[in-house]
C-alpha cells in the first residue's frame, strides 16, 4: 500500500473522530425529562376502596374432588354475625356482582336476578359462585348436571358441590352467622333445588325461583315432545366455550324465515357445528321422555326427599321459559312436608319478572308494583324469619289474581274452597263455546301446512332474548285467530265473574290426514269490545293457559307411536297453571291449532323416527278435524267460587 493512501486513511481516521467529539463535546445534549421510560402501570395495583360500604373477596373455594369454583363474596361494612345469601350460577358471578361498578353493595349487585333492593335493608353477606367447569370456575361443565347416579358416574354434581361451598363459607367468613340461604332464577334457580337434596346442615333456606325442573315435559327443551328450537342459540353459546365466548349468529332479522329455510332443527344444528357440543349430541339423541329425561327431572327426585329445609318456590304465571317446573316440584314436595317448610308464591309475571317491574306485563296491567310486593312482604319476611329469627313468616302460598288483580293467601296451591268445582267447557258448533252445557255433535276442520306455520308471535320473530320475548305469552291473539288454520271457539259474554285456579285439562278429539301431528291448543280471556280505562284492550284475546302437545306421544312420552290417518282420537294433557278471574262483560274463547313457530319446530305430519332429522320431503301438509260434542273435545276448568 503506498504511502499516499495510508497517509489519507488516517487523516480520514483523525478527522472523522474529531468530528465525533466535536458532536460530543461542543454543546451538552438538550436534558432529557427522562433518563427512562418505565411502564406506566404497576406490577400489582390495590384499588382503594375505603368509601365502599362494602368488602369484596374473590376466592376459589376446593371442592371434594380437588376443583376449585370461582366465588364472589361481598361483605357489608362492620357485618356481624350476617346471615349469608348465596347464588350459584353458569351466568358469570363476577358480571352478577359488579353489575354496576359502584361503592354501594346494593348498586353493585342491582342485575337483573337479585332482590337486592329489598334484601340490602337486611345486611347479608352476598355470594356468587360460578358453578363447575363455567367461567371462573375449574372443572368439567355439563348443562343441568345430573345427581351422582346412572347420569352421572363421577363423585360431584351440584348438590355436593353446593354442599362443600357450604361448609367452606360458614368456616371462612367470620361476619357470617353461620346461616346460608340459595336463592336464584331460571338455572339458577335449578342450583337450589340442587342444594337441597342432601343439604348442609348450615342451609337454612332456599328460593327457587322459576326453576328448570323437566327440560322435556314443560320446561325450556321440549313441551310435551315439541322441540323448542329457537333454544339452539342458547345450547351454542352456553356450551361450546367456557366463558361464552363463542356467540350465535344469523344472517336473518326474522327467526321465523330462517328456521323455515332450516327445514329441521337437526339440520340447522349441523349448519352450526353443533355436532361438536355434548349437550345438543344428547338432546338429538333423546327426542323422546326417556331415562335420560326422566331420571333427570328434578321434581322427580325431590318426590323422594324430606322436606328438610325451608323452600319458597317461586312461579310466574306468564313464564316464557320455565312455566313448569316450580308447580311440579310444589306437587311433588307438598306430600312430604310434615312440617310445614314449603312455601311457594305465584305471580302475574314474565319468567323472573319477581326481580324487577311488576305493575304490568306487556299490555295487561296490575294495579300496582306486585314485584315489589313480593320481595317487600313475602321474599323478605321469609328470609328474615329462617336466616335472623325474625318474627313473621309468610302464609304457605301467596298467589296474585290475575283478572281481580289482588293477592290471596292460601294453605296449598290450586287455591279451593267449599264451593270449589269443575266446569266443562266444550267446543259447538259456529265458532261457540258452550260453558257447561252441551255442545252439538259434528267436526271442524282445517288445513295444517309446515310450510306456512302459525307464528307463535307478530313477525319479524326476533331470538328469544330479543324485543318482545318476555311478553309474548300475554299477546293479542286476535293475530292467530284471523287464520284460516287456528279454530277459535268463542262463549257468550259473561254475566258473572268466573274464577280458576290451578291446570286447565284437555281433552281433544282430532284426527289428521297425516301420521303425526302437534296440537296447540290455547285458553283466552276475551276483553269487552271497548274498554274506557284503557282503549287498546278493548277486545283483547289474552292468553290465560296454552301449550303444545306433539301427537306422537299420545299413548305415552317414552312411546313416540305413528298415528293412524284419519282415525278420531283422543289426546290428554295439561295445559300450564292458571289463577284467573274472567270479569263479567269477558268472553271465554279456546283457539286450535297444529304449528307454534319457530319457537317450536315443526312436525312433519308424516311419522319419522327422529324428527330432529326429518328431510324436506317428509313435510305434508295434513287436513285437521276437531271433533265436538257427547264426550269428544271438552276442557275441564278448575273452578273457585266466592
Ligand atoms: N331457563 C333459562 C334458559 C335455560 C335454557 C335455555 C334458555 C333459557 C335460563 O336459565 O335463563
Amino acid at each position: 500500500m503506498n504511502l499516499t493512501l495510508k497517509f489519507s486513511r488516517s487523516l480520514l481516521a483523525a478527522a472523522l473522530t474529531v468530528a465525533l467529539s466535536s458532536v460530543a463535546s461542543a454543546e451538552p445534549p438538550a436534558k432529557g425529562v427522562y433518563a427512562s421510560l418505565p411502564s406506566e402501570t404497576p406490577e400489582h395495583f390495590k384499588p382503594a376502596h375505603d368509601a365502599f360500604d362494602y368488602e369484596a373477596r374473590d376466592v376459589m373455594i376446593p371442592m371434594r374432588d380437588g376443583a376449585k369454583l370461582h366465588t364472589v363474596i361481598l361483605v357489608p361494612r362492620h357485618a356481624k354475625n350476617a346471615g349469608i345469601l348465596l347464588t350459584r350460577t353458569p351466568y358469570n358471578a363476577t358480571e352478577m356482582t359488579s353489575a354496576v361498578e359502584s361503592g354501594h353493595l346494593g348498586v353493585a349487585v342491582s342485575h337483573d336476578d337479585d332482590a337486592s333492593d329489598v334484601l340490602i335493608q337486611d345486611g347479608y353477606i352476598r355470594v356468587a359462585q360460578d358453578v363447575r367447569g363455567k367461567y371462573g370456575s375449574e372443572g368439567d361443565y355439563v348443562m343441568n348436571r345430573p345427581l351422582h347416579g346412572p347420569l352421572n358416574p363421577t363423585p360431584v354434581d351440584d348438590s355436593t358441590d353446593a354442599y362443600d361451598t357450604i361448609d367452606w363459607l360458614v368456616k371462612h367468613v367470620p361476619e357470617s352467622n353461620g346461616r346460608v340461604a340459595i336463592l336464584g332464577i331460571s338455572y339458577d334457580g335449578f342450583e337450589p333445588l340442587m342444594a337441597i337434596i342432601h343439604p348442609h346442615p348450615a342451609l337454612k333456606a332456599a328460593v327457587p325461583m322459576n326453576p328448570m325442573v323437566d327440560g322435556w315435559m314443560g320446561d325450556d327443551w321440549f313441551h310435551h315432545g315439541a322441540f323448542r328450537q329457537q333454544n339452539l342459540e342458547y345450547i351454542y353459546e352456553q356450551t361450546a366455550s367456557r366463558k361464552n365466548t363463542l356467540k350465535w349468529w344469523s344472517n336473518y332479522a326474522d327467526d321465523y324465515q330462517f328456521f323455515l329455510e332450516g327445514v329441521s332443527a337437526g339440520a340447522v344444528a349441523k349448519a352450526y357445528g353443533m355436532e361438536q357440543l355434548g349437550f345438543w349430541n344428547k338432546v338429538a339423541q333423546h327426542p323422546a321422555y326417556d331415562a335420560f329425561w326422566r331420571d333427570q327431572a328434578v321434581d322427580k327426585v325431590l318426590g323422594n326427599e324430606p322436606v328438610s329445609v325451608p323452600t319458597m318456590l317461586v312461579a310466574s304465571l306468564w313464564d316464557q321459559e320455565d312455566i313448569y317446573g316450580a308447580m311440579a316440584v310444589y306437587h311433588a314436595m307438598k306430600p312430604h312436608d310434615t312440617d310445614q317448610r314449603l312455601f311457594l308464591a305465584v305471580g302475574p309475571w314474565f319468567h323472573g319478572q319477581e326481580v324487577g317491574d311488576g305493575s304490568s306485563l306487556g299490555a295487561v296491567r296490575f294495579g300496582s308494583d306486585t314485584s315489589l310486593y313480593f320481595r317487600q312482604h313475602i321474599l323478605r319476611p321469609f328470609l328474615a324469619h329462617y336466616l335472623k329469627d325474625a318474627p313473621d313468616v309468610p302464609a304457605p302460598v301467596n298467589a296474585f289474581v290475575t283478572g281481580q288483580n289482588v293477592w290471596t293467601t292460601s294453605k296449598a296451591w290450586p287455591e279451593t274452597n267449599d264451593a270449589s268445582s269443575t266446569l266443562a267447557i266444550r267446543p259447538d258448533a259456529g265458532g261457540k263455546l258452550q260453558l257447561g252445557a252441551v255442545a252439538e255433535s259434528g267436526s271442524d276442520s282445517f288445513v295444517s301446512d309446515p310450510s306456512h306455520p302459525v307464528p307463535y308471535r307478530p313477525r319479524p320473530v326476533g331470538p328469544m332474548a330479543g324485543k318482545g320475548w318476555q311478553h309474548w305469552l300475554t299477546d293479542d291473539q286476535r293475530a292467530a285467530a284471523t287464520r284460516p288454520d287456528v279454530l277459535t271457539y268463542t262463549s257468550a259474554v259473561l254475566t258473572e265473574p268466573l274464577r280458576i285456579s290451578g291446570p286447565p285439562q284437555v281433552h281433544l278429539v282430532a284426527s289428521t290426514s297425516g301420521t303425526d301431528s302437534d296440537w296447540v291448543v290455547k285458553l283466552i280471556d276475551v276483553y269487552p269490545d271497548q274498554v274506557a280505562e284503557q282503549p287498546e284492550m278493548g277486545g283483547y284475546e289474552l292468553g290465560i293457559a296454552m301449550d303444545i302437545f306433539r301427537g306422537r306421544y299420545r299413548t305415552g312420552f317414552d312411546k313416540p307411536a305413528a298415528l293412524t290417518a284419519g282415525a278420531a282420537l283422543p289426546y290428554d294433557f295439561s295445559l300450564p297453571n292458571a289463577n284467573h278471574v274472567f270479569l263479567p262483560g269477558h268472553r271465554v274463547m279456546v283457539q286450535i291449532q297444529s304449528s307454534w313457530f319457530p319457537l317450536y319446530d315443526r312436525n312433519p305430519q308424516r311419522f319419522v323416527p327422529n324428527i330432529f332429522f326429518a328431510t324436506p320431503a317428509d313435510f305434508q301438509p295434513a287436513t285437521q278435524q276437531v271433533f265436538r260434542g257427547g264426550d269428544a273435545t271438552v276442557i275441564t276448568l278448575p273452578v273457585v267460587k266466592g
